[in-house]
């Protein structure tokens, strides 16, 4: 049978066509017609019609790919926070006026359908938003490149906030269909673990090795379409679901242990049960180092099987195969590859090793020391023994090369080994990564020089060719076009739409920023943002605010090092100033916060509740609470920031200098017209180089000044008698003025920042407020903030992804474009 593919859109652009096909998705995928159908079904018949128009697109490039057979590029990466799917594929499919009109007069209006849009919350914070944006970036650029990571069931926990603390939910993003995701149940691939490495001596008398493992676990693969914009790319993201193995559960079945049988099934399928939760802390768990190995093992090969279908010899893997390792949790790829190399593929260990280091390549997201992550051996030893033996191998060759350019150095020696010594045994996945890799970038300029610093040092010094820096950047399709329509409109209307796949051109705004109309025009834009975000805090939170006041922000991930409490202490501070004279002329505010606490953070989750109980005594007082508010929004997420970066007048990136790698939330408010306020810090300091020094509050302590203070020995308590203010804030939360009196409540806070104060929240106090007074001030002059909102967006454009992915391409990966013709 002769079978006609459909060459050209065969899902029909017209409003009558569309209309149709949901109603034709709806009977037939759904069994429902539209008198019985619910919200859920035509979101589904309607999501599925709109991923109809993205498939011919899709196919297109898979089938051009593999007949051209280029250099790809793979992501893998252990998170994406993809975000909704629905918005960006009416955009990207441009079907988002056909929609409009299906729907329109039905009783099933578009918002309701976003509404039911979950977003997958496959990630913790900005390394997994950065995956997501690569991917669109990849995409929009005809790069040919795959992303593969864990299709987890449970994701990032949803967060509640009740009686001022968070408690978390289980993220149930599967409990209805997703319709996104096409399941290939079918082509499955199976992953090892645990068991011994034999060896044996091969035809040709060498020894060889070959493990047996005692476990098989399958890897489902399920992809996610992501589509250019502007463009008939469709790359996709692959995610691996772990499935028990027939055979597993057949031979237990046989002997009548069913339990087992069904137990071991749980155990296999645990792999991609949940995220975790952690961000910038390791938890060493078993369960973590299989859900790695898991992805990566399954990744290789399906990298290895496509490679090898184009009809490529293994040799020439390193010609077609460029890998990227977001973080160190995929860098148990190294191993993996010379596994297969070795003993799959019966090549010598320096050509395996050969190839090995032309394939990879490793991003550092961290400067927190304990975020690197170490296994400890035996953990290694018993759940990937030929592994172990593998960088065991890997180490001893490697120090024997340094022991021969630096002789007899054992400090350097043991400070380079892969293996840290004293107490438990430990693999050190950074330096398996940066010894196995051609490449070694950090996120921004500061972050990559402090890597070759401090933190990658005796690396740096032996290789200083593999360094090198690629600051983030965000998409703005997502963080400016589906997040602020309104600005967008503006944007196009006054240069054109060229701005959304080339982000530079925002610099044609500068001049229109001296233009009263122009700038009348922004504003009338972020009021109407304002207005929308004070009804979101409204149903979230059931807080009245003042869309006339400035709304702050500081929405991230909670972590000590971010200092969410230095901004607490302002507040404090604010409130003390009002209530001491009520008739102070202060710029009315909204402090806004978003954050996840890791659920074992327990200092973190005390600042939530710290926040909180401050926003309670502020919003309440019948002085304050007219000139301040405070609220903390629940659940922050891709979803909620695309509707809180679009509405903030200012933002907050006020990390201890030295600490935070990047920042990307820092971009998407200064693309979205907001003033920052921030230390120099991660990308911060670009964003200032960039829009001006005149255009940006910045404040606090050098990354010099940090080192320096601390070695000098730093006192917290010196800063405390040197601001009676701070003082004072400070006794109000250790009386419990914030906490109904009782005392005890946040004295673990006190203590922290009286004892050690690690990140210098009490150093930074005095700077800080003084800043804040001058953001005060520059507010009041309408006109000249606006120019400076205006100004911050026109130049801000480098900090787009599509600029980002450019120089991954050209500097590390040698990938070029390949437009699907
Ligand atoms: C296993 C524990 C763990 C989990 C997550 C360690 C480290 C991580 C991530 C690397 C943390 C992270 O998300 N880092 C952030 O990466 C962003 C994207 O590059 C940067 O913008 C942020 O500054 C950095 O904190």
């Amino acid at each position: 049978m002769e079978i006609q593919h459909p060459t050209t859109d065969r899902t029909g652009r017209t409003p009558e066509a569309f209309r149709q096909n949901i109603v034709n998705n709806l009977y037939y995928s759904r069994g429902a017609n539209v008198q019985s159908a619910s919200n859920y079904d035509i979101y589904m018949a309607l999501s599925r019609t709109v991923r109809n128009h993205l498939v011919e697109r899709f196919r297109r490039t898979v089938d051009m790919r593999y007949a051209v057979n280029p250099r790809f590029v793979y992501y893998l990466s252990a998170e994406y926070l993809l975000g909704r799917q629905l918005p960006q594929n009416l955009l990207y499919s441009d079907t988002g006026e056909l929609a409009g009109a299906a729907l329109d007069g039905s009783q099933f209006p578009m918002t309701t359908m976003i509404e039911q849009d979950v977003e997958p919350g496959l990630g913790n914070g900005g390394l997994g938003r950065l995956a997501a944006c690569f991917l669109d970036s990849l995409a929009t650029l005809d790069i040919p490149a795959i992303g593969y990571g864990i299709r987890y069931e449970y994701g990032i926990f949803r967060q509640e906030i009740r009686d001022g603390y968070q408690v978390e939910q289980p993220d149930e993003w599967l409990a209805l269909d997703f319709p996104w995701e096409f399941a290939q149940p079918d082509d499955m691939i199976p992953v090892g673990f645990g068991g011994h490495a034999e060896h044996y001596h091969d035809a040709h008398g060498h020894v060889r090795a070959r493990w047996h493992p005692a476990e098989q676990v399958m890897g489902e693969p399920h992809h996610i379409l992501v589509p250019g914009y502007g463009t008939t790319t469709v790359n996709f993201l692959r995610l691996w679901r772990a499935r028990a193995t027939a055979e597993f559960d057949f031979r237990l079945f046989d002997i009548g242990d069913y339990a087992s049988a069904v137990q071991a099934k749980v155990h296999s399928e645990n792999i991609s049960k949940v995220l975790y939760p952690n961000d910038n802390t390791p938890q060493g768990r078993e369960l973590r180092l299989r859900q790695q190995y898991f992805f990566v093992a399954c990744s290789l090969r399906d990298i290895i099987d496509r490679f090898l279908r184009c009809g490529n010899p293994i040799e020439d893997l390193a010609e077609k195969v460029v890998i990227q390792l977001n973080d160190t949790h995929p860098v148990v790829g190294i191993p993996e590859l010379m596994r297969l190399l070795i003993d799959e593929y019966d090549l010598e260990w320096h050509a395996a090793w050969e190839i090995t280091g032309r394939v990879f390549a490793y991003t550092c997201h961290t400067l927190m020391p304990e975020a690197l992550e170490k296994w400890p051996v035996s953990l290694f030893e018993r759940l990937l023994p030929r592994h172990m033996v593998i960088i065991n191998e890997i180490n001893r060759r490697f120090l024997a090369d340094v022991s021969a350019r630096y002789p007899n150095d054992y400090d350097r020696l043991s400070r380079l080994s892969l293996i840290e010594d004293g107490g438990e045994r430990q693999v050190r996945m950074a330096h398996l990564a940066v010894v196995g890799s051609f490449s070694v970038n950090g996120v921004a300029e500061l972050h990559s020089q402090l890597l070759k610093d401090r933190v990658l040092r005796d690396f740096y010094e032996l290789w200083p060719e593999r360094f090198n820096n690629k600051t983030n950047g965000v998409t703005p399709r997502r963080f400016i076009r589906l997040a602020n329509p309104r600005l967008s409109g503006l944007i196009s209307d006054t240069i054109g739409d060229g701005w959304l796949r080339d982000l530079d051109r925002l610099e044609q705004l500068e001049s229109h920023a001296a233009d009263a109309a122009f700038r009348a025009q922004w504003r009338a834009v972020k009021t109407a943002n304002k207005v929308d975000l004070a009804a979101v805090i409204l149903a979230r939170t059931g807080c009245v605010v003042d869309p006339n006041s400035m709304y702050d922000v500081m929405v991230k991930r909670l972590h000590e090092y971010k200092r969410q409490l230095l901004q607490a202490l302002h507040i404090i501070t604010r409130y003390n100033r009002l209530v001491a004279d009520p008739t102070l002329d202060l710029t009315p505010r909204t402090f806004i916060f978003g954050a996840k606490a890791a659920p074992g953070y327990y200092m973190a989750k005390l600042i939530i509740k710290l926040i909180n109980a401050v926003g309670e005594v502020v919003n309440n007082d019948p002085v304050a609470g007219k000139l301040m508010k405070v609220v903390f929004l629940p659940n922050f997420n891709v979803t909620l920031g695309e509707s809180i970066y679009p509405a903030a007048d200012l933002s907050e990136q006020i990390s201890m200098a030295g600490k935070e790698a990047s920042g990307t939330g820092n971009m998407k408010f200064a693309l979205n017209g907001a003033l920052t306020i921030g230390t120099l810090d991660g990308a911060n300091i670009e964003i200032r180089e960039r829009v001006g020094a005149e255009n940006f509050f910045h404040f606090g302590l050098t990354v010099e000044e940090v080192f320096a203070l601390k070695a000098q020995g730093y006192r917290p308590m010196d800063y405390v008698a040197a601001a009676p203010e701070l003082e004072k804030a400070l006794k109000q939360i250790a009386s419990g003025v914030f906490s109904d009196g009782d005392p005890t409540l946040f004295e673990p806070i006190i203590r922290t920042l009286l004892d050690r104060d690690e990140f210098l929240v009490l150093a930074d106090y005095a700077a800080y407020i003084e800043s804040q007074e001058e953001v005060d001030r520059a507010y009041r002059d309408e006109e000249t903030w606006t120019q400076r909102a205006i100004l911050n967006a026109a130049r801000c454009g480098f900090f787009s992804s599509d600029r980002a992915m450019r120089q991954y391409a050209e500097e590390i990966w040698r990938v070029k474009s390949l437009p699907v013709k």
